[in-house]
């Protein structure tokens, strides 16, 4: 028997691990968060590069949970940047007292549910000893915490400075330094502009152009956040009965039912807004279900990119061949690095790397790019990948990476049969929205099933693989036939190499996700069994 024993263990303390926290500490149990940083954030302790900003609205991109906190945390901008988004976790953590619950520089290995006591054993590095015992493991590991690393010939000849943005370092200095950054998406695309004003010079390689559209940030004047804290009630109502969760208003007008001139003025007035998502969901209401209409939205981002950009090449190289179907970026100032003097592009499509060098990146044209410092900027092995490196273990030690070797599956987008007492925050299938919205959902429903079924209980609570399937099922169907399924990238598992393009998301919309969720729990949480 272990010496230390909980009610629940949590692990990750980015806005999943942290909201669970509180809400089961308002319940009295005893519960532990590990996490292998040194202080709260999660995913936004890590990415700290340069430029490293949220790209939803200040106002929504928070808990919606404690009302006093909305009005009187102070932003500045439309968008956080990544300091301000670790500073909030960490007031919130600090205001509910939570820090003493949290053992931080912890890296949670796996853990194996034990039949006979029903309860969890999770097991930390390094720890010769016993491994801790909880009723229930939630594990809130973020949907994108295990980097994506390319696959090129001598990797480690290279004698310059290597980065990935998800581990960035504490100290760093690029100035008079040449850097290379692989890939150009909302990492790569935010840091290319944050380097192009402090390096000697950047080379951006891009494999994949992608679209991308102003964020339109800029300072919050008083009268607008006097306005956003009288309406609050009214934003996350509205929010929870979106779909993207945004806070912006989705579009209802089909792109064809206006005329040309319309069209493009409504376009431009997105644009001048700023916001990828708006531009997406909030112009039109079909613009990524409809080929003809998506066309059209990536037709005006075309025309952006040949009125701003002044060289006939790099133009070509940055118009996208791909619709506009994948998880929008929005940045202000992107095409415009492109005229800098000191910025330049490879498109790894034309002249793929052939190896790294010493003195820098080898492309097929036998260009030798030669660098001071190169940044991965690859991204994520998104979901199913934030669990490659931990060992988790259900009935009969049956593991998660073997449950989940046909496709990814799960119930309610955090359940998995045969894995009793195991919530995965953000898991396979959890909304595609704005996170700290969807997150709530889950957290809620969690702590509620908890409750209900959980204290003094003592035995298990673990969905049906009937439920697990019909689940996975529907939300495969919902995205079938739709332009997502056309894009390349992580929301489809297709940025690492050996993956398979598999649906990793719930894309009906949170509106929906919540429907399904009180149903399942105004039904005695069917779907689940309870022993
Ligand atoms: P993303 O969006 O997955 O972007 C990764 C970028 O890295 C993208 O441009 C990829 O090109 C590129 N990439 C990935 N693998 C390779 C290889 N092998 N060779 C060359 N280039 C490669 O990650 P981000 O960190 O930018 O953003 C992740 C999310 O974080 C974002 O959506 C927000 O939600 C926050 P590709 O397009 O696949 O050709």
């Amino acid at each position: 028997m272990s010496t230390e024993v909980y009610d629940a263990i949590i692990v990750g303390a980015g806005f999943a691990g942290i909201y669970q926290l509180y809400a089961l500490r308002q319940q009295n149990l005893s519960v532990l968060l590990l996490d292998s940083a040194p202080d709260v954030g999660g995913t936004w302790y890590w990415n700290r590069y340069p430029g490293a900003s949220s790209d939803v609205h200040s106002f929504t991109y928070r808990y919606s949970w404690d009302k006093e906190l909305l009005q009187t945390y102070p932003w500045k901008n439309w968008y956080l940047s990544q300091p301000e988004v670790q500073a909030y976790l960490g007031h919130v953590v600090d205001r509910h007292d939570l820090r003493k619950h949290i053992r931080f520089n912890t890296y949670f290995t796996g853990a194996e549910f034990d039949e006979e006591t029903n309860t969890w054993k999770v097991r930390i590095q390094g720890a010769q000893d016993e491994p801790l015992t909880t009723r229930f493991l939630l594990t809130a590991l973020g949907p994108l915490s295990n980097k994506n690393y390319p696959d090129i010939k001598n990797f480690d000849s290279f004698q310059g400075e290597v980065y990935h943005t998800g581990a960035w370092p504490d100290t760093y200095d690029f100035r008079n330094k040449r850097v290379g950054i692989v890939g150009n998406g909302s990492t790569g695309s935010q840091l290319l502009v944050a380097l192009a004003k402090e390096s000697k010079h950047v080379t951006s390689f891009q494999r994949n152009a992608q679209w991308n559209v102003p964020n339109g940030n800029r300072p919050v004047t008083e009268e607008e956040r006097t306005e956003v804290n009288a309406n609050y009630d009214r934003i996350w109502d509205d929010v929870r009965n979106s779909s993207v969760a945004f806070g912006i208003t989705e579009g209802t007008t089909p792109t064809f039912s206006v005329d040309d001139d319309e069209r493009r003025r409504r376009f431009q007035e997105a644009w001048d807004k700023g916001n990828g998502f708006r531009f997406m969901f909030g112009v039109f209401s079909d613009t990524t279900t409809d080929r003809k209409a998506n066309d059209a939205a990536c037709a005006f981002i075309k025309s952006k990119i040949e009125e701003t950009v002044k060289d006939p090449d790099t133009i070509r190289k940055l118009i996208p061949t791909e619709p506009y179907a994948r998880r929008p970026i929005c940045n202000n100032g992107y095409y415009e690095t492109f005229n800098r003097d000191n910025v330049s592009l490879v498109s790894l499509k034309e002249t793929p790397f052939t190896e790294l060098t010493p003195k820098g990146a080898k492309t097929s044209d036998g260009v030798e790019h030669e660098l001071d410092v190169l940044i991965f900027a690859t991204g994520f092995d998104a979901i199913t990948g934030s669990y490659r490196n931990v060992d988790i273990r259900g009935r009969n030690s049956r593991t998660l990476r073997e449950h989940w070797a046909e496709r990814p599956s799960s119930y309610l987008g955090f359940s998995v049969s045969s894995f009793p007492n195991l919530f995965l925050l953000s898991g396979p299938h959890h909304p595609f929205t704005n996170a700290p919205p969807q997150i709530e959902a889950q957290v809620e429903f969690i702590s509620d099933l908890i409750r209900d079924f959980g204290i003094g209980f003592g035995g298990t609570v673990e969905a049906t693989g009937e439920a697990e399937k019909d689940f996975t099922d529907l939300s495969n169907s919902i995205v079938e036939g739709s332009i997502f399924h056309e894009a390349k990238g992580w929301v489809f598992g297709e940025n690492v190499e050996g993956k398979k393009h598999t649906t990793l998301f719930w894309f009906a919309g949170l509106k929906k996700y919540r429907e399904y969720l009180k149903d399942v729990r105004e039904n005695r949480y069917k779907g689940y069994t309870i022993t």
